[in-house]
Parts: structure tokens; C-alpha cells; sequence
């Protein structure tokens, strides 16, 4: 009989280099607050794939911390419009020797937009998207949209986010 051993020859890798989110302003409020999820992947087997994130870069005041399991970016500091953050976020493998690849996220943070005089309008009154379970992480799953309307439009997903 032979067995097979996963050798630890992939690194863990990102979908992207650079990541760029425009995110408003925030008060201090939150203990945490979710920024962005910087999920990365590895073709190997067992510990050899098992990934943890840490954040090496940016964060030398403490304002940002992220999940080291589901690779959640999370804020707890106050941001103001204007201001710009950039982090190197960190992918570490479990197997010997250990493999790592870093990505960029870069936070943009603009002013709270003002609540809209003219009412908005959905192009339908309800949206169904379908993904199955095998579906990339990053792809693109439906497109909402508004019936015109002259004003720039901030849209924020509200209820249940897993
Ligand atoms: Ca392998
Ligand atoms: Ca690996």
C-alpha cells in the first residue's frame, strides 16, 4: 500500500494584489465594525492549506484588527473623510515549511452622504440572486439598480450578513 502525503508546494494566494474599498466616515462607536474580507486560497491538502491572516502593515496605531480564521478586516477607531489607510494583510499556511503571501487593502474614506430629498426607487421591487456552493469568492452574484435619479447614491446592505 502507498500512502500519499500533501507536500506543501502552493502558497496561499489572493485574489487580488491591491484591494480598494470607499467606505464612509465613521464615528467612534463600534467596538468593531466590519471592513472588508481579504480572503485568500491554497491548492494543497489538510494543515498544508489551512490559512490564518494577521494584518503587517498599517496598522501601527491599532485601529484596525482582523479575524485570523475568516479573514475579516475589522475598524474600532474613529475615521475621518479625506483620510486614506493602507494595510498589508498577511496569509500564512500550517504546513513545514510554512508558506505566505501578502495583498494590499486600501480604505478610502469619504463623507456620509446626505439623505436624499428625491425618494429613490428600485428598478424591481424584489431581487433574487442564486449561487451554489462551488461559486468563486469574489464573483459577482446579481446587480440592483435604481430608476434614475441625478444624485450620487450610497448603497448599504442592512439585516442578516454571515
Ligand atoms: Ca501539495
Ligand atoms: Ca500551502
Amino acid at each position: 500500500m502507498v500512502s500519499v502525503f500533501d507536500e506543501n508546494d502552493n502558497r496561499p494566494t489572493f485574489h487580488e494584489k491591491i484591494y480598494q474599498v470607499r467606505l464612509p466616515e465613521r464615528e467612534r462607536r463600534k467596538k468593531a465594525e466590519p471592513i472588508y474580507r481579504v480572503v485568500a486560497y491554497d491548492q494543497d491538502d489538510g494543515p498544508n492549506s489551512d490559512l490564518s491572516y494577521s494584518i503587517v502593515d498599517g496598522n501601527e496605531d491599532g485601529k484596525f484588527f482582523i479575524d485570523p480564521k475568516t479573514a475579516v478586516v475589522s475598524s474600532r477607531k474613529a475615521f475621518a473623510a479625506g483620510s486614506y489607510d493602507i494595510l498589508t494583510i498577511k496569509a500564512s499556511d500550517n504546513g513545514r515549511p510554512q508558506k505566505s503571501s501578502t495583498a494590499r487593502l486600501h480604505i478610502e474614506w469619504i463623507r456620509r452622504p446626505t439623505p436624499s430629498s428625491v425618494p429613490l426607487v428600485f428598478d424591481e421591487p424584489f431581487y433574487n440572486f442564486t449561487i451554489t456552493e462551488n461559486d468563486k469568492v469574489a464573483e459577482i452574484v446579481g446587480v440592483v439598480s435604481l430608476q434614475k435619479n441625478p444624485f450620487p447614491v450610497w448603497f448599504d446592505i442592512t439585516g442578516k450578513v454571515l
